[in-house]
């Protein structure tokens, strides 16, 4: 089982303790009533102070509770969620709790009446009951354990939950935490996620024991290379010596290369006691700018200097440097394009910005790479290169250098961070003032914005609903700070076309993975993560029907993420790839037979309304932003509304056709589903 860990770590420049650190491997726990108030009111004081002196969220905590508990045990997790915002709260109190838990049951009555009724003074009831939950289950593992120091802080989520480590990880590090064999397994999507979209995950894991090893014992599973292709490092604990060293490595890891990492831990290393915290170190978390050398952004302003047609491709490299390139855009009078996944970081409506290219862009955001002569890619991995001619001068800035030329044959690589690059090379740029390059590019998104418009109406009365008008009433209702997980399939689509992102709003999808059911996930993490801010996850019933189980998640935990179910009883987005393919539609391939979801939500004690007209939509996302837990919508939507790529090649046309072609064949032999499929499809895309 994974267990507690108890690692040493001290926070950098900062001293966490006046006394000299123990390291004579004596019990930690506190053992009387008195000492666990005692601890319980140093800590309330450190929160008084929080509120009053406003301290970053939780490392003052972290730090105090430190000091008075176990220095040598500043438990990673109170370092490393003291970043994550609100769960913070519930993290640190679970952790102090377990710290101070001794051995009586009052100490333990007490100690968690204390923690949770600070916590539902200071948070809500949310992270109270989350603190006291974590709680018992500490108290649990101690007890199975005997583990002396230290806690774990395991949020078990029922099922595939793994997506919810990608946002908590976007937003600091994430921790999961799997049994061995089978347990272990159910985290490999989600680490793949992680690897995939940067996020600084540590994994935790259970082992056979050491005697039963090779000899096919139950749930042996080869974890090592399993976990080898996903994880940037793994600390296969064998001996406790090897803690706190091994984890350390990982956790700096992590979180120096946004990837994940696994911690092993068989039972029998798990109980036994740490012989030394010689190796506690403090661990770095303040990344370092990376500066480009003159000379190659000199070259670099020269070639943009040339370009005529010159275009700026922004990729989510470019978050923390947004108005460094809307100020470069403007020097130089150039259009800017993003990937989808820096939708949230560039939306539409700054004149510069010309939206995106990809299978899922539009046409001003397609051409604009497509005709330019120079293009300057900063901080993008897009991985479609169909989308980026040749013969072109390509510029590429990453601060990963590993990146730079593997899409497309860039001529000037500057391996740098975007702001720092672009402060040094926007004065070599001539001003110059817009030309018709862009003001052509700005009129074809202006008749797509249009178009868009005309096709999500909150007036439109198709029934079935049309899904662009679904995603425009979702973003008018949300709050500017809402976070959106939209899953994978056609949800993304509607999502990235016909949403608004403003600056503050924030977007999390399986972008690069490219894997179906994780969005629901992605959106509890960052409710649990981000607890004050509104979080909707858009999903396909496909999707949404491969995660129907953590909604008693969120309802246990409270968590109040707003799922949109787009209810179109199919697999659309593949039956769309099958037909661009020749392929006729195939019922058994593409279908979806759904559960009724409002009865499934109700089950789980999750309010819930299915809408089927348009008219009813606003009145029940109107509920949805007014329910403070979790709320789902079943919203039937039409299968059959096209999602045009912004070019359509020949091979894909003639596909299309073969498809409709052999459709009308099977059609007249009798099967009566192709016909109906081709009258939804002119019903949805022609009327
Ligand atoms: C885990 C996983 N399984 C399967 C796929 C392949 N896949 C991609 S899109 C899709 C269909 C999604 O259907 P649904 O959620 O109903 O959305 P729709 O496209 O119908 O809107 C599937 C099965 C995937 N990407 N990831």
């Amino acid at each position: 089982m994974c267990a507690a860990i108890a690692l040493s770590v001290r926070l950098r420049n900062r001293e966490l303790t006046k006394r000299p650190p123990r390291d004579d491997g004596s019990p930690g726990t506190l053992s009387s009533p008195w000492q666990a108030l005692r601890v319980a009111a140093v800590i309330a004081i450190a929160m008084l102070a929080y509120r009053a002196l406003h301290i970053e969220r939780g490392y003052w905590i972290a730090l105090t509770a430190a000091i008075v508990l176990r220095p040598q045990f500043a438990a990673t997790f109170s370092l490393a969620m003291a970043r994550i915002g609100g769960t913070v709260a519930g993290c640190l109190l679970a952790w102090g709790l377990a710290a101070v838990i001794p051995s009586t049951m009052f100490a333990n009555a007490v100690a968690a009446a204390v923690f949770g009724g600070l916590g539902f003074v200071f948070w809500g009831v949310g992270p109270a009951l989350f603190a006291l939950a974590i709680t018992g289950f500490v108290v649990f593992v101690l007890s199975l354990t005997g583990l002396p120091e230290g806690a774990a802080i395991v949020a078990r989520l029922e099922a595939t939950v793994l997506g919810a480590i990608l946002a908590l990880a976007s937003y600091g590090l994430g921790a999961c935490a799997g049994t061995l064999g089978p347990g272990a397994l159910h985290l490999l999507n989600g680490l793949y996620e992680a690897k995939r979209e940067g996020g600084a995950v540590v994994a935790i894991t259970g082992a056979l024991p050491f005697n039963e090893r090779g000899v096919e014992y139950f749930q042996s599973v080869g974890l090592q290379h399993v976990f080898g292709d996903v994880c940037a490092y793994q600390a296969l604990l064998g001996s406790p010596a090897q803690v706190p060293r091994l984890p350390q490595i990982a956790l700096q890891t992590a979180l120096a290369r946004r990837q994940p990492v696994r911690i092993e831990i068989p039972a029998d290393i798990a109980a036994k006691e740490v012989p030394s915290a010689r190796f506690s170190h403090p661990l770095v978390t303040e990344a370092s700018t990376l500066i480009p050398p003159d000379s190659i952004v000199r070259e670099a302003a020269e070639a943009i200097n040339r370009g005529k047609r010159v275009t700026i491709f922004c990729g989510v490299g470019c978050r923390n440097a947004r108005d460094a390139v809307l100020t470069l855009a403007q020097r130089i009078g150039a259009p800017i394009v993003h990937t989808a996944r820096a939708k949230d970081v560039f939306d539409d409506d700054r004149p510069q910005v010309v939206g995106m290219t990809g299978l899922i862009g539009i046409p001003s955001g397609y051409r604009a790479v497509r005709d330019c002569d120079v293009l300057v890619m900063l901080g993008t991995n897009f991985p479609y290169d169909a989308f980026i001619p040749s013969g072109i001068s390509i510029v590429q800035v990453d601060s990963n250098v590993e990146n730079i030329g593997i899409r497309a044959a860039a001529s000037i690589g500057v391996h740098g961070d975007v702001g720092a690059t672009l402060a040094k090379l926007v004065p070599q740029l001539e001003e110059r003032t817009p030309g018709p390059w862009l003001a052509g590019l700005q009129r074809m998104r202006d008749r797509w914005l249009d178009l868009a418009r005309a096709q999500s109406d909150p007036a439109s009365s198709a029934v079935p609903i049309h899904p662009p008008v679904v995603a425009r009433a979702i973003s008018e209702r949300a709050s500017d700070d809402a976070i959106f997980a939209p899953d994978g399939g056609s949800a993304t689509v509607w999502m990235v076309r016909y949403m608004r992102m403003h600056a503050n709003r924030r977007m999390l999808g399986s972008f690069n993975h490219g894997s179906i059911g994780v969005g629901f996930g992605m959106a509890m993490g960052a409710s649990a993560a981000d607890p004050k801010r509104q979080v909707w996850d858009l999903t396909g019933d496909g999707a949404f029907g491969m995660s129907p189980q953590d909604l008693i998640t969120a309802k246990r935990f409270g968590w109040p993420v707003k799922v949109v179910v787009l209810n179109n009883r199919q697999y659309a987005f593949v039956k769309m790839e099958m037909e661009v393919a020749g392929l006729p539609l195939d019922p058994a391939a593409t279908d979806v037979v759904n559960m009724d979801f409002v009865r499934y939500a109700d089950a789980c004690g999750v309010d819930a309304v299915r809408v089927e007209r348009v008219e009813e939509l606003g009145p029940a996302l109107d509920r949805a932003v007014a329910t403070d837990g979790p709320f789902l919508l079943d919203v039937v939507v039409t299968p059959a509304l096209l999602t045009m790529p912004p070019r359509v090649t020949l091979d894909e046309a003639a596909g299309f056709a073969l498809s409709k072609v052999r459709e009308g064949l099977l059609g007249f032999e009798g099967d009566h589903a192709q016909f109906e499929n081709w009258a939804e499809e002119l019903r949805a895309n022609l009327v």
